[in-house]
């Protein structure tokens, strides 16, 4: 197949592009990298240094014979993506190319509507530019657990059946997002559905948990191929940000009370049900939608795994409740259906005390690089605020090495 990845450049787009080349399918890398962008701005950076986007082309070139087409491209700007599609129409199009920061999204309203704009304006672009040059093209669009939010009922995937005054119909199941990063998405989710009804497109709408780790089958041929590792209060998710605590003998920091419960899964399983729902296109019109996650737990207890597996080595690990920096339910039900890729063949990766240790290995490794001031959670959901930039100089430890 000819598949377009958007947002190659970003933590998940790069190691899945590698993934579909390596399967034999011809990638077309697209990014406006403009993350890198928002790495400066917001004072962070990754924790492993990456290559730039030639460097890890070239690379992947040399160690695999196989070439991916590269686009510096903004989704929002009116034509180019038109352009793009219309050149040459791809059989699939993976749309990672978002603002994807629940913390970035709350830091003011700049940030908020910018996160907005960027995302939404963006895909109704690519749905626009599908219906004129690739209607027969499948739009694989990663959304987000955080859609539904927290109900107290199970979450089905994406629908809901509805009996209302004796009469019955298939919903669109109800979203209750906790920021305006997650609300973006549920915009986007309306936007595909609307999409599919109206002009007939095909998409499949990912609604994918929080992802742990760092490497796969691809991204460990080379450190030029390594894809970007966060873990400040911005851009770091929970489960990295632990092992980064960890590694530089910090508390674990549990937000609240930590009965926040979410799905998780490996970057292997990422790459891997991208390709799943990239084989498997559903028919002109239909609008689907998967809960891309393989586990679920809460930010307690996956903070105890990783207590544990310290333990296992003899080393004591320390958990603080901080103060929640974000409005969410901190108790509550969760009960999240994810069946659908599991059909289609998906065969995960469940969280072993063996990955949490190889990524606090990679820390380890990495360890000159982090940038402490930037552990501390510092976006606050009622007053925004947070930027790491101008606060006291606080530098990486040492040097970054140069590759
Ligand atoms: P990332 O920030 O590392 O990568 C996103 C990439 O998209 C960046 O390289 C950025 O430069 C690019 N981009 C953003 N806006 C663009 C635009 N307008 N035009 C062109 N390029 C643009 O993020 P990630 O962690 O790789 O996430 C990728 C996608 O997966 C996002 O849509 C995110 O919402 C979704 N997702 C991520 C996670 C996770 O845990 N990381 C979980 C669920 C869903
Ligand atoms: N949390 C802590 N301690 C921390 C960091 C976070 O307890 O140090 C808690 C948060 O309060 C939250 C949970 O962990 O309850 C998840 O937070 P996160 O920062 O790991 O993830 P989130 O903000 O939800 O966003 C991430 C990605 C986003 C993706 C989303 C999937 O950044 O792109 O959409 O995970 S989901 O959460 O399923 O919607």
């Amino acid at each position: 197949m000819r598949i377009v990845v958007l947002g190659a450049d970003g933590y998940l787009g790069w190691p899945t592009a590698l993934h579909l080349s390596a399967r034999g399918h011809d990638v077309v890398a697209v990014d406006s990298l403009v993350r890198r962008h928002w790495d400066i701005e917001c004072g962070t950076d990754s924790l492993v240094a990456i290559a730039s986007m030639p460097e890890r082309l070239a690379r992947w070139h040399e160690v695999s014979g196989r070439t991916i087409e590269w686009h510096e491209l903004d989704l929002c700007d009116e034509g180019a993506l038109d352009e793009l599609i219309g050149a040459s129409p791809p059989d699939a199009v993976v749309h990672f190319a978002e603002q994807r920061s629940a913390p970035y999204s709350m830091i003011s309203p700049r940030h908020g509507v910018e996160t907005q704009v960027n995302n939404v304006v963006g895909t109704l672009r690519l749905l626009y530019a599908l219906r004129d040059r690739a209607p027969h093209c499948h739009l694989i669009k990663l959304g987000t657990m955080g859609e539904y939010g927290t109900p107290n009922i199970d979450i089905e995937e994406g629908f809901l059946e509805v009996d209302h005054n004796g009469r019955h119909d298939r919903m669109l199941y109800p979203k209750q997002p906790g920021s305006v990063y997650h609300l973006s998405k549920v915009h986007d989710s309306h936007n595909l559905d609307f999409g599919c009804r109206i002009w007939d497109l095909r998409a499949t709408d990912l609604n994918q948990g929080v992802v742990y780790g760092i490497t796969t089958a691809e991204t460990a041929l080379h450190p030029d191929l390594t894809t970007r590792f966060d873990y400040d209060g911005i851009w770091g998710t929970v489960l990295n940000r632990y092992c980064v605590e960890a590694a530089i003998g910090e508390p674990l920091s549990v937000y609240g009370k930590g009965g926040q419960t979410r799905g998780f899964l490996d970057i292997r399983d990422t790459v891997r049900c991208v390709e799943l729902a990239a084989l498997n296109p559903p028919a002109a019109g239909e609008y689907r939608v998967y809960n891309q996650f393989t586990e679920q737990f809460s930010v307690l207890g996956l903070a105890e795994k990783v207590a544990h597996a310290r333990a296992a080595h003899g080393l004591p690990t320390t958990i603080h409740h901080v103060e929640n920096p974000r409005r969410e339910k901190e108790e509550h039900y969760y009960n999240a259906k994810h069946q659908h890729l599991l059909d289609l063949g998906l065969e995960p990766h469940s969280l072993s005390d063996t990955l949490i240790d190889s990524v606090v290995q990679t820390v380890e490794g990495n360890i000159h690089r982090v940038r402490r001031n930037t552990v501390d959670a510092k976006v606050d959901w009622r007053k925004g605020g947070g930027l790491y930039t101008g606060e006291p100089a606080a530098p990486p430890l040492a040097t970054a090495p140069t590759r």
